[in-house]
């Protein structure tokens, strides 16, 4: 076993899911003479959890009551500050193992022996809300993996959008001032959809490019497993001649990028404000283990200006097809946190917790970050010792003379606290100079000091143009569509009329047909161009588009753990049922049956079917898709049964994949979203004649693996008149 493995071993062993070793845990603390008791925190047993301590039975509480007044003081301080920004986020344990030595570019050590498995916790986060807003608001996500690696631990903290809405840290108080809830009224929670946040970006033609991708599908994942990381910042590779490579980072999700339906976010956020929390703590709870590649793009030092646009400026990405992504290492997700507040609450990241043969460049919005992250971590976690903390703590050895402070849990010995010293062992100790260690690029800077901006950073329009251009034509439909509904709650019409003058330089129809419903003037480009913040400067990219910034046909094609509701009623075919499930099932999707009531019901043969939820408490919007059986009794109730009605129109306007069967093909035509003579819409499967059985019949086979497909390809955005279906 490698030191590495043997440290991720130590950090305890990826549970079978069930819990049980933490409920044992549990059990033993309170159980050291095996009689179960509590205790104060200085370990006095407490005779009674029940009552306070009282002047007679019926008498007033005693302030003496020292049990009582520990456990409510501690109760009074439970709460920390949440984050200013990421306040709302979910994490897991898992591991990172690189493919093959990357000596040539870096000696960052992690990223040397492919046998060696680097542990990792990764926080996701979303950014405006607080910690107890929904999951599913339309928002940029935060993606921060912590690698404990032996050289000290390695913070990549980024998001799931590859730029940022602004070029200098001076403006990040006003840009998250602006998108938090109006402080006169604090609403509204974790959206962007209203007037300050679009009167600061309309005013930020820097926040164009950004933009884009923040109204893109993009920013209302369907799940924190089908989502890209970026470093967003470019980074440098060190390597052990000194060389440097300029590094942008990348997270390529195996399961590919995939997006909510806006209206369903919407909802989800009513239903279950913990839908992406879940679905992560689910899927590593039943082995599902989600899993990215990293990649890396790499720009020798002497190609820096090479590009026409900055490699410094966070506005920017350099596309895949100029320099292409090279793919390094895996990482795994395998264990879910054992305690929310100790782990993914308490977990500190920072952009500047760097290894040897990783190190910064001059981005300014990189520079302000390196001295923001320990500062809020002080103010956070209530001082300078919160590297002390187990998620926090290395797991390499370290040593050096900081002491002190509140919370210190090292009992540091000995005489000396300083540096150079004799008074260790009579030897002259002195660390200075020394070539070991983290090194600096030794950078040559360009004086002299000013206050301004490098008209290099000034083209803020064309890779907004190119995103836009990349995308597929329900993508810019969804993007569209998404700056009306934006602007559509933006109650001063100034403030939209010059959000759509800015969207005339990145496109004239774009522009104009996000300006059509908003009650303004035509988008108006010469009005935006004499504004402040805008600069003409214009590079020309080399490419119009580029394949990898769009969402579709990402990911590994397989369905695994993909979710299908199998609507039921009293009376409906079960037989019709088996085969597809079991087909389904094997691919690795996991069905719910969903009917009018828990419990059971009975099948048209009189079977007991078991239903695992109702069309109330797990509606459409929990599923990927929806199987409609036969029978002529069941789906009768159904068709009568307005929730199940609405769970089939709304799985339609969602455009996920429905197989019907039987009589199921009948209800689908009866709700308007059947086929017609001559095929059915996109992504609906039907057989008309039940299907029975997989293995002799090749019709459910067929069937089966249509609906497979169908479900794999995520959502059929290309289903025509979703508009006009009533759910
Ligand atoms: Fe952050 N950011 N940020 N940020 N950020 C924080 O640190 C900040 C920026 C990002 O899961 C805070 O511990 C400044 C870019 C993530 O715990 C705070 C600037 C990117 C997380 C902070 C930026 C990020 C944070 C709040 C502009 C993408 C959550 C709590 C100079 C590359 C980490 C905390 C987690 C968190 C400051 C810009 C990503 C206040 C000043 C760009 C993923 O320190």
């Amino acid at each position: 076993m490698t030191q590495q493995n043997k440290a991720a071993a130590g950090r305890r062993p990826a549970k079978g899911g069930d819990g049980s070793s933490a409920k044992q845990e549990q059990l033993a603390a309170f159980t050291a003479d095996n009689t179960p008791h509590l205790t104060t925190n200085q370990g006095l047993q407490i005779p009674d959890n029940h009552n306070s301590l009282r002047a007679g039975v019926r008498g007033p509480t005693l302030l003496e009551d020292f049990i009582l007044r520990e456990k409510i003081t501690h109760f009074d301080h439970e709460r920390i500050p949440e984050r200013a920004v990421h306040a709302r986020g979910s994490a897991a344990h898992g591991y990172f193992e690189v493919y093959k030595s990357m000596s040539q570019f870096t000696c960052a050590e992690f990223l040397q022996d492919p046998a060696v498995k680097t542990p990792v916790f990764v926080r996701f986060s979303t950014v405006a809300g607080s910690r107890g807003s929904a999951d599913t608001v339309r928002d940029v996500r935060g993606f921060a993996v912590k690698f404990y690696t032996q050289q000290g631990n390695y913070d990549l903290v980024g998001n799931n959008i590859p730029v940022f809405f602004i070029q200098d840290a001076i403006k990040f108080p006003d840009l998250i001032h602006a998108v938090k809830p109006e402080p006169h009224n604090e609403m509204p929670q974790a959206a962007s959809a209203h007037d300050t946040f679009w009167d600061f970006a309309s005013l930020m033609p820097e926040s164009t490019h950004m933009l884009m991708w923040a109204m893109s599908d993009r920013a209302i994942p369907r799940s924190l497993r089908m989502m890209e990381g970026f470093g967003v910042h470019t980074f440098r590779f060190i390597n052990s001649r000194g060389e440097s490579h300029f590094v942008k980072f990348h997270w390529k999700p195996k399961l590919g990028i995939h997006g909510l339906a806006w209206d369903e976010a919407q909802k989800i956020a009513g239903k279950d404000a913990d839908f992406h929390r879940r679905d992560l703590w689910e899927a590593i709870e039943s082995g599902n283990f989600p899993e990215w590649e990293l990649g890396v793009q790499m720009v020798p030092q002497d190609k820096e200006h090479a590009f026409g646009f900055d490699l410094l400026d966070p506005t920017k990405i350099i596309p895949e097809e100029m320099v292409p992504v090279q793919r390094i290492g895996r990482m795994v997700l395998n264990r879910n946190p054992d305690n929310f507040f100790a782990e993914t609450e308490q977990v500190a990241f920072h952009p500047g917790h760097v290894v040897p043969g990783i190190d910064f460049t001059n981005d300014p919005l990189l520079q302000g970050r390196l001295f923001s992250y320990t500062d809020t971590q002080i103010s956070r976690l209530g001082g300078a010792n919160f590297h002390e903390l187990p998620i926090n703590k290395g797991v390499c050895p370290f040593h050096n003379f900081q002491r002190d402070g509140m919370h210190r849990q090292t009992i540091a010995r000995g005489q000396v606290a300083y540096e150079p010293h004799s008074l260790i062992d009579g030897k002259e100790f002195r660390i200075d100079g020394g070539s070991g260690g983290f090194q600096s690029f030794p950078e040559a800077l360009e004086p002299p000091k000013v206050r301004r901006r490098s008209p290099s950073f000034d083209d803020h329009f064309t890779q907004a143009r190119l995103f836009f251009n990349s995308q597929s034509a329900s993508e810019k439909e969804h993007i569209i569509a998404a700056f009306r509904f934006e602007l559509s709650k933006v109650e001063v019409p100034a403030v939209r009329q010059r959000m759509v003058d800015n969207l005339a330089h990145v496109d004239e129809k774009l522009a104009r047909r996000v300006a059509e419903p908003l009650g303004i003037n035509a988008p108006d480009a010469k009005a935006a161009a004499g504004r402040a913040g805008f600069r003409e400067h214009r590079f020309t990219m080399p490419i119009d588009e580029s394949r990898a910034l769009s969402m579709l046909d990402t990911g590994d094609g397989s369905i695994k753990t993909r979710k299908v509701a199998i609507l039921v009623a009293d009376g409906v075919d079960s037989a019709s049922l088996k085969p597809i499930r079991e087909a389904i099932e094997q691919a690795g999707a996991q069905c719910k049956v969903v009917g009018p009531r828990l419990g059971t019901i009975a099948s048209a043969s009189k079977r007991q079917l078991d239903v695992d939820a109702t069309f109330i408490n797990m509606p459409s919007v929990m599923f990927d898709a929806v199987l409609v059986p036969a029978g002529a009794q069941g789906v009768e109730a159904m068709s009568r049964n307005g929730d199940a009605v609405h769970f089939v129109l709304e799985a339609y306007k969602h455009c996920k994949a429905i197989c019907a069967v039987g009589e199921g093909v009948q209800m689908l035509a009866t709700l308007g979203i059947g086929p017609d003579a001559k095929s059915a819409p996109p992504g609906v499967i039907v057989a008309a004649t039940p299907v029975t059985n997989l293995g002799d019949d090749s019709a459910a086979t067929k069937i089966a693996n249509d609906f497979i497909a169908a479900i794999a390809k995520h959502r059929h955005w290309d289903r025509p008149n979703v508009e006009g279906v009533p759910a």
